[in-house]
């Protein structure tokens, strides 16, 4: 019998813009080896290929789909690049491909996609969608399983009609380790930044504590509502597993918030001795009050670089997105890290409810105080409103031309926004925006 050929693959990125996003350079691409992990392991005789859009481009994709001919094109699109998405889609049908798309674009938008993309639309290129985790789904989908019975799985019937089936969450820590057989570290290597040379991704969390507690910040669109993690004793061991088969030095924890549940940061630093790694760390955190206290544990595990989702120096501002921090810690937190040898990669929104000129100034004196070291790791961002946040929600109330569309011309979403929501003209943000970007990086472009 032929094997299955299946395709995991993300749109191509211009690394130019991807190097100023991320300042490090490309990882792997998670999403993909987690799903091709768990498809591996539970059917047997299947081919799967991972593209990952960061590593190659449109011609190089074009060239793939033609000539596998994939079974199954799985594909996973972010806000910013859901037109290449698309284009990717209908290559991939015209070569009779199914195509599934999943991530945090695809879950809120699932019912868009399917009325647009799907079966009876008139730009059919879109098979179903995977809402949530995608493991399982992606498994029996590709298994042949019937559709009524693939839990998280979004499609349209013969007659048109939309279904949605039942959402399961996984238990994480059932999954076997990556199959990184799959990955090629020395392709993202070759294409990290001096300052991080043979770093390598983990995600020891799905969800974030702040968002299942109080519903979360309102720019944020991450899917998941709950938070599950994986135990500390399988990210030790993962992280191991990185640095001694792999040649990894630094290990970036993409978890929103690795600080919670505080139960699983205290075991995770108690049985750090027991692993002995020397890998550096970083990691992402809300700076709360009790964050200050434990910088000495940080250096404990190797922390050498602190992801700061600061996003603005302005109380009212801080309050009307639910961000739950106080002006006075956060801009206490990056020195103190700072003092003890941790980079604080800090991020900052400008165009968040309530801006205005003041505080997008201060934002960027506040940043200029530090060394260019840490100023061209840190974030001074365009905010865009994007489908699965609460912002997005408040947009649609006051512009509904948005509702049931799932190719958004973000630019104009942003601008929509800004009339809406800010206290500042859309031009004069725009301008005090790239002022602030000469500031902070010295020139008037970013992100
Ligand atoms: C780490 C991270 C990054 C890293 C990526 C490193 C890497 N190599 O992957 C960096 C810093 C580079 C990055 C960049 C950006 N990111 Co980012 N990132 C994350 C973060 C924190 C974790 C992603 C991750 O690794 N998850 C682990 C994997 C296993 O989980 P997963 O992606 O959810 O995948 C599961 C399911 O979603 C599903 N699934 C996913 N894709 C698919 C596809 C198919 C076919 C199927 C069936 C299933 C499926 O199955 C997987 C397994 O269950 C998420 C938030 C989060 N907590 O997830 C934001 C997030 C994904 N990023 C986001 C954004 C906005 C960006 C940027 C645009 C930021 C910016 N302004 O530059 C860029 C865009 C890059 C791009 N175009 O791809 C948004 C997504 C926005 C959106 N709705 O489109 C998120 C949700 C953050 C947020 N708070 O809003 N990011
Ligand atoms: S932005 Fe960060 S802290 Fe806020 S809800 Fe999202 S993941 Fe949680």
């Amino acid at each position: 019998m032929r094997k299955k050929k299946i395709c995991l693959l993300s749109p191509p990125i211009l690394l130019t813009n991807y190097y100023k996003n991320t300042q490090s350079g490309p990882t792997s691409m998670l999403w993909a080896l987690f799903l091709a992990t768990y498809l591996k392991e539970a059917f047997f005789g299947v081919v799967i290929e991972i593209i990952d859009g960061q590593l190659y481009d449109f011609r190089y994709i074009f060239k793939r789909l033609k000539k596998e001919r994939f079974d199954v094109v799985g594909i996973s699109p972010c806000f910013d690049n859901y037109e290449k998405a698309l284009k990717i889609a209908r290559l991939a049908k015209e070569y009779g491909a199914k195509v599934v798309l999943g991530g945090h674009y695809a879950t809120p938008l699932r019912n868009e996609i399917i009325k647009n993309r799907g079966l009876k639309s008139d730009d059919y290129c879109v098979d179903a969608v995977i809402q949530y985790d995608g493991e399982k789904a992606f498994y029996e989908y590709v298994s042949e399983r019937p559709l009524s019975q693939i839990k998280n799985l979004v499609y349209q019937d013969k007659t048109g009609q939309i279904e949605e089936n039942q959402i399961e969450f996984l238990n994480l820590d059932k999954f076997s380790p990556i199959n990184y057989g799959m990955n090629d570290f020395q392709k993202y290597f070759n294409l990290q930044l001096p300052n991080s040379k043979r770093t390598a991704n983990i995600i020891s969390h799905r969800g974030c504590f702040w968002r299942e507690k109080t519903g979360g910040c309102i720019f944020c669109s991450i899917m998941d509502k709950k938070l599950r993690v994986i135990s500390p004793e399988k990210t030790w061991q993962e992280i191991n597993l990185l640095v001694k088969k792999y040649g990894v030095t630094r290990i970036f924890d993409g978890s929103d918030d690795f600080l919670h549940p505080k139960e699983w940061f205290k075991k995770f630093c108690d049985i750090a001795p027991l692993f002995k790694s020397r890998a550096r760390l970083r990691i992402n955190l809300r700076g709360e009050p009790f964050v200050l206290k434990n910088i000495p544990i940080f250096k404990k595990i190797n922390v050498d670089e602190v992801i700061l989702g600061m996003e603005s120096l302005d109380k009212e501002i801080l309050f009307k997105i639910n961000k739950g921090i106080n002006v006075g810690v956060s801009k206490k937190l990056p020195f103190a890290l700072f003092k003890n040898n941790i980079i604080p990669r800090m991020n900052f929104i400008v165009g968040l409810p309530g801006e205005n000129k003041e505080n997008i100034r201060n934002m960027a004196r506040y940043l200029k105080l530090f060394p260019k070291e840490v100023r061209s790791r840190s974030l001074f961002a365009r905010f865009y409103p994007l489908p699965g946040s609460p912002a997005w929600g408040k947009l649609l109330d006051k512009e509904p031309k948005y509702k049931g569309e799932d190719l958004i011309d973000f630019k104009l979403a942003r601008i929509d926004w800004i009339k809406h929501f800010c206290k500042i003209e859309f031009k004069d943000l725009e301008r005090e925006f790239l002022n602030g970007c000469e500031v902070v990086y010295g020139r008037k472009s970013r992100g």
